[in-house]
């Protein structure tokens, strides 16, 4: 059988240090913040997944956000660069680890990239040019996932911070979208569902184990979700929600395929 196994990462102490594009600093309660963590990581054990949960980084702020610093397809693992300055060490405890599941590249200078920017719909890879991920992160991604039959294109996002803020999968060739953030005609032929006008920040939802995990705070989207048929599995991800984190940022997917010396 297939395993799925999610990387997360603990909630850094130093999380208030975190890093904000659009948001004001608000006061981040450090205890429920890392509750809220726990209950994340409890709903991907609900769906299935073995959760690999790496330590804590103090001096890493932002270092929960695991998405940012890698990417995981069924063929290879990339290690990103990510765009902000303080963000780049988180990469290298994930390195070793995605190493035990897959071959592994890495994106070099002047080339940025952040996994929250990346958006895979079958074999299309949809990158943000973003704030934090640029047109030589988006060449270098290209030149990776060719071979592996890949298209990579570069999608222009305004407003918010990353690709996946704007658009994530909620379905086979179904994303969630707030389109005032990212041109829908660019993801032809999926199908849209729009967040609700009064929850801009609803297009982020983490499809694994056959249901979405999702934000508890957008309930008018949800109901959009679970008309279209989505299974939502609600969590409250508030202290997170404040350092501009969402949903898919909290892990990466690793599907693991029966392979040698796995139990068949
Ligand atoms: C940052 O600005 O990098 C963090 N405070 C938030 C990153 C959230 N990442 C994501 O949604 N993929």
């Amino acid at each position: 059988m297939t395993r799925t196994i999610a990387i997360t990462r603990g909630v850094s102490p130093g999380m208030a240090r975190c890093e904000l594009t659009h948001l004001a600093r608000a006061p981040i309660d450090l205890e429920l913040a890392a509750a809220q963590h726990r209950a994340y990581e409890q709903a991907l054990r609900g769906l299935g997944c073995e959760v690999v949960s790496l330590a804590a980084d103090p001096d890493l702020p932002d270092s929960v956000f695991v998405e940012d610093a890698a990417l995981v397809f069924d063929d290879i693992a990339v290690v990103t660069r990510p765009g902000a300055v303080s963000r780049r060490p988180e990469t290298e405890a994930l390195a070793p680890v995605l190493a035990q599941y897959r071959r592994v590249s890495f994106i070099a200078p002047p080339g940025t990239l952040d996994g929250g920017d990346v958006l895979r719909v079958g074999r299309r890879v949809f990158v943000g040019i973003s704030g934090r991920s640029n047109e030589s992160g988006i060449e270098q991604l290209g030149a990776i996932m060719w071979p592996y039959g890949y298209t990579v294109s570069g999608v222009p996002v305004r407003g918010c911070l990353h690709l996946k803020s704007a658009v994530t999968e909620v379905g086979p060739s179904t994303l969630v979208m707030n389109r005032a953030w990212v041109d829908a005609g660019l993801f032809r032929p999926a199908t849209i569902i729009d967040v609700d006008p009064a929850e801009p920040h609803a297009a982020n939802g983490l499809l694994v184990g056959g249901a979405l995990i999702y934000p508890a705070s957008f309930p008018r989207t949800q109901e959009r979700l679970e008309r279209a048929g989505v299974r939502v599995v609600t969590v409250d991800v508030s202290e997170l929600q404040k350092a501009e984190g969402a949903v898919t940022c909290c892990c990466l997917i690793v599907a693991q395929p029966p392979g040698e010396g796995d139990p068949r």
